[in-house]
């Protein structure tokens, strides 16, 4: 009865990060193309949070579904070294879905978020219609539209 439950176990770097075929991107410095060796996680220092770069292009809700199917949430960055360790994994000059929304400001658990690091001007919440966010090669968060697509970081762990 439980033959279909996938069963968490405990964070490996490279378990279950299959990319089906190299992502192309259009960054702030010119077209990038990923890569499945671009994929990475690391395990913080602080915690068992480990988080994982998904180079697939997705809105805010599908990445949040992915990420809950594949490994256990968006991406909830909840200290500078959760940031740090976030920072590390983006592709220069790639945006890239946290677990971040509005409002107020929640963690895809509905947990609230207490460390943020906005970007200058951030969150602006362009035309009212700015309620995810998304986070830069520069460390910087930014609100987003939500339906924009994407790739995305999942943590998993710290369950
Ligand atoms: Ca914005």
């Amino acid at each position: 009865m439980f033959g279909n439950l996938k069963w968490a176990t405990s964070p490996t770097p490279g378990d279950g990060l299959q990319l089906e075929k190299p992502v192309k991107l259009v960054t702030s410095r010119g077209p990038l193309v990923i890569q499945t060796s671009d994929i990475q996680g690391r395990l913080t220092e602080h915690n068992l949070k480990q988080f994982v770069f998904i180079a697939t292009l997705k809105t805010w809700s599908s990445a949040q579904t992915y990420c809950r199917m594949h490994h256990t949430d968006l991406a909830m960055i909840e200290n500078e070294a959760e940031n740090s360790e976030v920072r590390h994994l983006i592709p220069v000059g790639v945006d890239v879905w946290i677990g971040l929304y509005r409002v107020p400001w929640s963690w895809s658990d509905k947990s609230p978020s207490r460390f943020q690091r906005w970007g200058n001007s951030e969150p602006n919440n362009v035309e009212g219609i700015q309620h995810c966010v998304c986070e830069n090669t520069l460390h910087q968060w930014g609100d987003e539209r939500c339906h924009a697509t994407k790739v995305f970081i999942c943590e998993q762990g710290d369950c």
